[in-house]
């Protein structure tokens, strides 16, 4: 059992850890950076440490800062959240090297399932639908043509060191593949240090579906079903939901149990997310993350589980405390990330926030680190709160929502909190017709720069 653990992380996630852990009669060690210092994760922690200056470079991503910190404090495990070195496989082979434990899978899986590739034919050994594509990686020009001859244009040209939308090119045709095939491994090279690129058939309207899976580390898996995350704007969720509302409870049992074994056969610990495309009833994998995800409390919303609880548990050696036949789906969450952004481009908004008030009441959470007089730092990500709802059904979490946004305030600095408020104008939105090309087309007709 561990008494203290380090959470690398700053804002609302190292809160969220921080709270479980307290729960758990966990002692909890903030790490800030000098310009962390008034925030409220180190308020709340138990004790923190100062680990460097402002850039994430020389703070939360340096690694022997953070082994120091654990070493002069005496904790025994480190929380990542997620970003930083959350799916770094490196820094989990030094956080054993030095006898702690990582709150999180073994650096091999992290590794498996951050080469594209890899994770692709993985997924497959596994019974896992893939996106029909090229096998493994494509050297040449000509063979690109081939796969698209193939498979039949549109295609799509990734690298098997990205993720998350990065260094991605869409050929319409041979033509278009005399220019997608070299900017993509070019793009691929100056961005990873590593020009390997794949082809996958090209999705035209698919939803973007992940499923939450957990595994115990010792061949048992289990799956929370899945979130609707396709409202995104250049790969970036503001919106998600769960369950899906395209998904029939036939489906939902099919795809993860699928997971689920795969979890369990692969002998994966902690919490994992496995991303589908899901157009006309079929599901294909595209990656895997081996992270706890931002919009994880959509899933505690209506399982009434503590991922947090359950990673630390699984670190612990402890069993899950809950089995499939344990999971039953209660209502609907829905999830808005409020970011410190000027619409309509979403530009930064760092500054000092002048007045905070967070919704409550019956079905409404709001994960946040902000606090009056609070000042915004420009040296991070531009999340500045998650307001979470849940509701007995979808439309009853929709009013929630729209209630909910109503109460919140920030004042001092712009915020989404505007789209989520025309958003809840949409018939769309109401009826859950919507996919991953949705919300960028509505900008563009309803909020052009
Ligand atoms: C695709 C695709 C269509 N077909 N793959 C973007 C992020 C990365 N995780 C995978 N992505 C996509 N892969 C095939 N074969 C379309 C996207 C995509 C996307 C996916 C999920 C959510 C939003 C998206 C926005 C644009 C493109």
């Amino acid at each position: 059992m561990f008494d203290k653990i380090l959470i690398a992380n700053r804002g609302e996630i190292a809160l969220r850890v921080i709270r479980a852990a307290r729960e758990m009669g966990i002692a909890t060690v903030a790490v800030h950076s000098t310009a962390d210092a008034d925030a409220m994760h180190v308020r709340m922690a138990d004790e923190s440490v100062c680990i460097g200056p402002p850039a994430g470079t020389h703070s939360y991503l340096s690694i022997p800062a953070i082994i120091s910190a654990c070493e002069i404090t005496g904790a025994q495990a480190i929380h990542p959240g997620y970003g930083f070195l959350s799916e770094n496989a490196n820094f989990v082979q030094i956080v054993e090297d030095h006898g702690l434990t990582f709150i999180g899978p073994s650096a091999a899986h992290i590794r498996i399932m951050g080469d594209k590739i890899t994770a692709k034919d993985t997924a497959k050994e596994l019974g896992i639908p893939v996106v029909p594509g090229s096998d493994g990686g494509v050297e040449t020009l000509e063979d690109a043509k081939r796969i698209g001859a193939e498979f039949g244009y549109p295609v799509i040209v990734k690298a098997t060191a990205g993720g998350g939308g990065r260094g991605m090119k869409v050929a319409n045709s041979d033509a278009e593949m005399e220019i997608a095939f070299p900017t993509a491994r070019s793009e691929a090279k100056s961005a990873f240090g590593n020009d390997e690129v794949y082809i996958e058939k090209y999705l035209q309207k698919p939803r973007h579906i992940e499923i939450q899976v957990f595994g115990d580390g010792k061949g048992n898996g289990v799956h929370l079903a899945e979130r609707d995350c396709s409202l995104q704007r250049r790969h970036q969720k503001v919106f998600e939901e769960a369950p899906g509302p395209s998904i029939t409870p036939e489906e939902r049992a099919r795809i993860g149990k699928i997971c689920a074994d795969a979890v369990a056969k692969m002998g994966y610990s902690g919490a994992g997310t496995v991303e589908f495309l899901y157009e006309d009833g079929e599901f294909y994998f595209i990656e895997m993350n081996t992270r706890l995800q931002v919009e994880h409390p959509v899933t505690e919303g209506i399982f009434g589980v503590d991922l947090v609880r359950e990673q630390i548990r699984v670190a612990e050696g402890l069993p899950l405390s809950f089995t499939q036949d344990d999971l039953t789906i209660n209502g609907h969450a829905i999830e808005v990330r409020i970011n410190a952004e000027r619409l309509p481009n979403f530009a930064p908004c760092p500054g000092k926030i002048t007045a905070f008030h967070a919704p409550g009441g019956l079905g409404v959470r709001m994960d946040s680190a902000l606090y009056d007089g609070y000042s915004i730092p420009p040296y991070y990500d531009s999340l500045i709160g998650k307001l979470i709802v849940h509701g007995r059904d979808r439309a009853e979490a929709l009013a929630r929502l729209h209630r909910a946004l109503g109460e919140l305030i920030v004042d001092g600095v712009d915020t989404t909190i505007p789209l989520f408020h025309a958003l809840l104008q949409e018939a769309d939105i109401h009826s859950g017709d919507y996919n991953i090309h949705w919300l960028e087309r509505w900008l563009e007709a309803n909020l052009p720069e």
